[in-house]
């Protein structure tokens, strides 16, 4: 029975908390209550971890991150050195910082009472890292792959990349515990981990309602305590356009919901991939075309087409005007802006949803289509606006991501484009997945993982049990899978809901992409860590 379980968070609840009552649990302020259990409650579940009773104290002041000697990255390396503070106070966020801490005991003693018997204190946590590299940013083949070893009093971590010893010091941070006392203490323990997918994703969008930069950086935070790697940011839609544009400063300054206020300037773009960067994660922005575009119109006239009622425009507009050169003009020095902005190899494009009906209307657009011999088929259409905006971008030098009826609307994208699945239950789904890896295609999935959609009680279960390779295929089609990506869809969430709208339900879906199958396929030993593991997020 999963439901009337009663657990309690080792450390005081923040006012008003934020996470609660997402898992139906009640983290009281029960410091002095017994139940304080040794922290095995790592989040995602790591591919080898075993520990033993031996344990030893921490102590906050003395705990030392280091480099080793052989390390080929050093002092002065940002990602390191930021992360070493961070996990710094991660690791003892229920440190205040005054109180003297009981650590005593000496080794082989015979007391009952194993606390009495403590080893000597962890000395420090050295890292090593095989490959140099600390200015880059994290890509689709980044290693995130180490091994963490707390033993003999000494914690050692190693990586190939600093993304894999961001990982580790994630897992270490969550090793530690404290007992009623406040003493910190961390097991004997050796993990050896690497992800199961290589794309973890969590898509937010801005349009529907606006996010402050600081709900962001708070996201990518969360991301990083359950090791997502990619910030897929649907940053503009019909209802706002709030993507400062030097190129086209109109976009903003007519589309979005505030001028001033409701936009992200160059400097809020370059600190959201800075943030991320330093928890190594990519950052894929989406500005979808052709439809989802009403705000676009607002800041660049003629760039949607005109509607019409009979033979009269209706002075409403639908998506992207394919059949003009000017639109393509736009896109390629839209596109040219954003590629340099953001600097990850990918750009999502979108192609969702297009509604036909106002190409249909307009008389311009009925001639171009039988010019160009498309016959009532608006899908020839979207293609070959599609088939357009992937050559401008591939000219770019870009990668690009798509939403699955670009798949099935038969566009003509290069081999090593990305289809992004997300419509169905999962029957549906599934089909989708075969198809999509039939025609050699690399894919993601979302479909399952809408966390938008909610239902009353508890909901991360469904998220939990997907396998993204449950579909038929052969093995050469499941190596297409490249991950997968939760999505939080914002028609009905601001700064206000988000963070207990994603947390912990998204860790599902972060669990699920990076730990192995056979070991997370019991809900019930994923309840208790993920019980433990949302006491965490809240302190
Ligand atoms: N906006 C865009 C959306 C959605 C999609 N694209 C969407 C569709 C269904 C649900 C939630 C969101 N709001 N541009 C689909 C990819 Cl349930």
């Amino acid at each position: 029975m999963l439901k009337n379980r009663a657990a309690f968070c080792n450390a005081p609840v923040v006012s008003g908390s934020f996470l609660g009552d997402v898992l139906q649990l009640s983290c009281a302020a029960l410091l002095l209550l017994a139940i304080v259990p040794p922290a095995q409650g790592v989040w995602p579940l790591p591919q080898s971890l075993s520990s033993s009773a031996e344990r030893y104290p921490l102590r906050p002041r003395e705990l030392n991150f280091l480099y080793g000697k052989g390390s080929a990255v050093q002092p002065g390396c940002t990602i390191l050195d930021t992360a070493f503070k961070r996990y710094f106070r991660i690791t003892f966020s229920g440190y205040s910082g005054g109180k003297p801490l009981t650590v005593n005991k000496k080794p082989g003693c015979v007391s009952p009472d194993r606390s009495l018997c403590d080893s000597a204190p962890l000395a420090a946590l050295v890292v090593n890292v095989q490959k140099g590299g600390c200015d880059g940013f994290p890509d689709l083949n980044s290693r995130e792959d180490y091994k963490l070893s707390i033993a003999d009093g000494l914690g050692s971590l190693s990586a190939v990349s600093v993304w894999g010893a961001l990982r580790g010091l994630e897992t270490f941070s969550q090793l530690v515990y404290q007992d009623q006392e406040g003493t910190y203490y961390i097991n004997k323990t050796d993990v050896v981990d690497f992800p199961r997918f290589p794309h973890r994703g969590l898509l937010l969008d801005t349009s529907r309602h606006y996010l402050p930069v600081r709900s962001i950086l708070e996201t990518l935070d969360a991301m990083a305590y359950n090791k997502f790697n990619v910030f897929h940011w649907h940053i503009v839609d019909d209802p706002s356009f709030p993507y400062q544009s030097p190129t086209f400063p109109n976009l903003s300054s007519k589309g979005a919901f505030h001028p001033q206020t409701h936009i992200y300037t160059m400097s809020d773009v370059k600190q959201v991939i800075e943030h991320a960067r330093l928890w190594g994660i990519r950052v894929i922005p989406e500005f979808d075309t052709p439809g989802h575009t009403q705000s676009w119109g607002k800041g660049q006239p003629g760039l949607l087409t005109a509607c019409y009622k009979g033979s009269v425009p209706s002075g409403t507009f639908g998506p992207v005007n394919p059949m003009l050169n000017t639109s393509y003009q736009f896109m390629s020095m839209l596109f040219n802006e954003i590629s340099s902005v953001f600097p990850d190899s990918y750009l999502h494009l979108g192609g969702d949803e297009v509604n036909f009906a106002c190409w249909k209307s307009n008389p311009d657009i009925q001639q171009f289509m039988k010019k160009m011999g498309f016959g009532t088929d608006y899908r020839k259409l979207e293609s070959f606006y599609i088939e357009n905006l992937v050559k401008i971008v591939t000219a770019l030098n870009k990668n690009s991501l798509v939403w699955q009826e670009v798949f099935d609307n038969a566009v003509k994208v290069p081999a090593d484009t990305v289809v992004h699945v997300w419509k169905g239950n999962k029957e549906q789904y599934s089909q989708e997945m075969s198809s999509v890896t039939a025609g050699g295609f690399k894919v993601l999935l979302s479909a399952p993982w809408y966390l938008n959609v909610i239902n009353y009680g508890q909901d991360w279960m469904e998220a939990y049990k997907v396998e993204p390779l449950g579909f038929n295929g052969t093995a050469e089609q499941k190596k297409l899978v490249m991950g997968g990506e939760a999505c939080m869809w914002g028609e009905y969430v601001d700064a206000t809901n988000l963070t207990p709208r994603l947390w912990p339900r998204a860790g599902a879906v972060g669990e699920r992409l990076w730990s192995d199958e056979a070991q997370t396929s019991n809900l019930d030993m994923a309840y208790d860590r993920l019980a433990e593991f949302r006491c965490r997020l809240l302190r």
